[in-house]
């Protein structure tokens, strides 16, 4: 492998900046970058009374969310990206992006990043350099990795690492690039600002990079939060959940029990809320890590009742990224505490009052509806004590949630690992501004990682059913839907805070403690078994498995399967064929 100065020397002739800015994450250092990001306008000061080290940022209208048309898995043999993915050959791709970052940072500073995902030096982190024109990434980098000294020496010693190159390339749509290089263990990404197109550690490594890896070198990386319930007995039982985007995984991993729950004692510990990095112990279980160091949270939706842990956590230090700004600098977005204020600004930078209609007289938001804050993980009241430890958190259950205003129930349980991943593999959600495409539509998201797999799927479920094959005590896996909506359009289940009551349903079974119902699908809560103020028809309503809907839907899996040919395990297809013949 190249020494890593190298590597930067290389880019800095591709790019040409004016200078070359390597970050060390030292506070005077994070003090200069922000001053230089309120001069140049990328970044603006909020009000450092209400809230201390807060600053705001606004993105190009054109570049609010992950553009899965313009990512890229570029291998030698298309094969090997598979299907689902967007495949360019590495050759054509180096060759486009070149174009693309040939002078891009002309008269601006190159920063180079040196960061750790996971713990620094633990066997099971990854390390990486991050090149980039754009202080915003710098200082949610600063937040969302690990980065400093301790990153350096291990590059110093030769520690292998992931190259990231990005660059703004002028926010052009047409420049506009996500590139990843598993062979190479490169990304290159131009021509967007935002989170996951351009915050390299987190999806571009710690997913579609780490897959790849994980792959070949035997575990799993996923779009997972990892939060551990404690019983009022003191016993600790962490869970691994996969949601798509904008699906609840951050609202899961903080979860606060209901009043009644929190007065027996219960207490929930998150360890992460987007990323899990999974393993098989020596002792046969399986251990999940979080890579990342901070939140990168959807703001609209955000409040002290649906998130008061997320709401204590962004008090400070925290970067809002277009939400509204308020005239005394601080920040508003829909479904906030706070009733509508006058004269605000909005994401795009217009003067907004409530009513505010766009030219074709649709209401327009305040915020828009992916924006985000990004905070320190460390601010976080109910911080697992293990959230950092290189051994990682054992795993009871996983749990896949898809967005489903019908068809799937609240909750129900696979029959064994095997059936859980095919529960995974076929699972579909509707779609949510985290990515751009038209909100609502029904679309397949395998285990959350349509946008995220870095190699083929069908090798990706195949390399599930092998990891279960390792794990000589699996944990229980389970699907579950806040989404469900009843016949007039809203939600029936209540959600949030309410879901802890799922959880315990779940962690029971675990636990064998409690029985279930089967149906065609698996096995659900016996009414009475879900301790919810809900009506026995509403539960029984958010349980129903309809046949002839389910039929339906599970006759829709056989397309899907047959485009990954036989590369796809006879087990899989198994598990369709003994549930189609359910209904028959
Ligand atoms: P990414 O960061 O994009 O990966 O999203 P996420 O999966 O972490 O989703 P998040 O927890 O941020 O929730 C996204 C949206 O779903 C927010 O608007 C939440 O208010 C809403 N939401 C979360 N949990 C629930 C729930 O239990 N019920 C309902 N109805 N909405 C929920
Ligand atoms: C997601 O979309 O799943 C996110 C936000 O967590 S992003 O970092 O943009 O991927
Ligand atoms: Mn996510």
């Amino acid at each position: 492998m190249a020494n890593f100065n190298d590597w930067v020397k290389e880019v800095e002739t591709l790019c040409s900046p004016r200078k070359v800015v390597w970050i060390d994450g030292s506070a005077e250092q994070v003090e200069n970058l922000k001053k230089d990001g309120f001069q140049s306008g990328e970044i603006i000061e909020l009000n450092q009374d209400k809230l201390p080290g807060c600053f705001y940022h606004r993105s190009n209208p054109n570049d609010v969310a992950r553009t899965e048309e313009l990512t890229f898995i570029c291998t030698s043999d298309k094969e090997s990206a598979g299907p689902t993915n967007n495949w360019m050959a590495p050759k054509e791709a180096y060759t486009r992006a070149k174009e693309i970052f040939k002078g891009s940072m002309d008269g601006k500073t190159m920063y180079v990043i040196p960061f750790s995902m996971g713990p620094v030096g633990s066997q099971f982190s990854k390390i990486g350099i991050q090149v980039t024109d754009s202080i915003y990434v710098v200082l949610n980098m600063l937040i969302m990795t690990r980065v400093g000294k301790p990153v350096m020496d291990l590059l110093s010693s030769g520690a292998e690492f992931t190259k990231c190159l990005h660059s703004l390339a002028g926010l052009d749509e047409k420049k506009r690039l996500i590139l990843h290089f598993p062979e190479d263990n490169t990304i290159w990404s131009a021509g967007s600002g935002y989170g996951g197109n351009a915050l390299l550690g987190k999806k571009c490594l710690a997913l579609r990079i780490a897959s790849y890896l994980a792959k070949n070198e035997g575990w799993l990386a996923e779009h997972m939060l990892i939060t551990g319930i404690e019983d009022p007995q003191g016993n600790v039982d962490y869970i691994a959940a996969a949601f798509p985007s904008a699906c609840g995984k951050t609202n899961l991993a903080m979860i606060l029990p209901p009043e009644e729950f929190e007065r027996k004692g219960y207490k929930v510990w998150t360890v992460g809320d987007d990323i899990a990095w999974l393993r098989v112990g020596s002792d046969g279980r399986l251990w999940a890590v979080n890579p990342e160091a901070g939140f990168f949270g959807v703001a609209p939706g955000t409040n002290s009742k649906s998130n008061p842990n997320m709401m204590k956590t962004i008090s400070r230090n925290t970067i809002f990224t277009n939400v509204a700004l308020k005239d005394d600098k601080t920040v508003w977005w829909e479904g906030c505490d706070e009733a509508v204020p006058d004269n605000m600004t909005d994401w795009l930078g217009n003067k907004w009052n409530a009513g505010s209609k766009d030219k074709a007289g649709k209401t327009l938001f305040a915020a828009h509806p992916n924006s985000r804050f990004t905070a320190p993980i460390s601010q976080c009241p109910c911080l697992s004590p293990k959230w950092s430890d290189s051994k990682g958190v054992p795993i009871s259950a996983i749990i896949f949630g898809a967005r489903r205003s019908g068809v799937v129930p609240l909750v129900y349980e696979s029959h064994n690992w095997t059936h859980g991943v095919y529960m995974g593999a076929t699972m579909r959600s509707e779609r949510t501004a985290a990515q751009s495409g038209k909100v609502g539509e029904l679309r397949r998201d395998p285990m959350a990682m349509i946008p995220f797999c870095g190699y083929n799927m069908a090798d990706y479920f195949n390399h599930w059913i092998d990891v279960g094959d390792n794990l000589k005590s699996p944990p229980k896996i389970f699907q579950v839907n806040w989404f469900r909506k009843d016949a007039g359009g809203q939600f029936m289940w209540p959600g949030f805070g309410e879901n802890f009551r799922v959880l315990l349903w779940m962690l029971a079974r675990c636990k064998n403690k409690v029985s279930a119902a089967e149906t065609p699908i698996g096995l659900i809560p016996k009414i009475g078994d879900i301790d919810a103020h809900l009506s026995p028809a509403v539960i029984q309503q958010l349980l129903s498995v309809n046949n002839s809907e389910w039929e339906s839907e599970i006759g829709q899996h056989n397309k899907f399967f047959e485009q990954f040919g036989t590369r796809l395990s006879e087990r899989i297809w198994q598990e369709q064929y003994t549930l189609q013949e359910q209904f028959v």
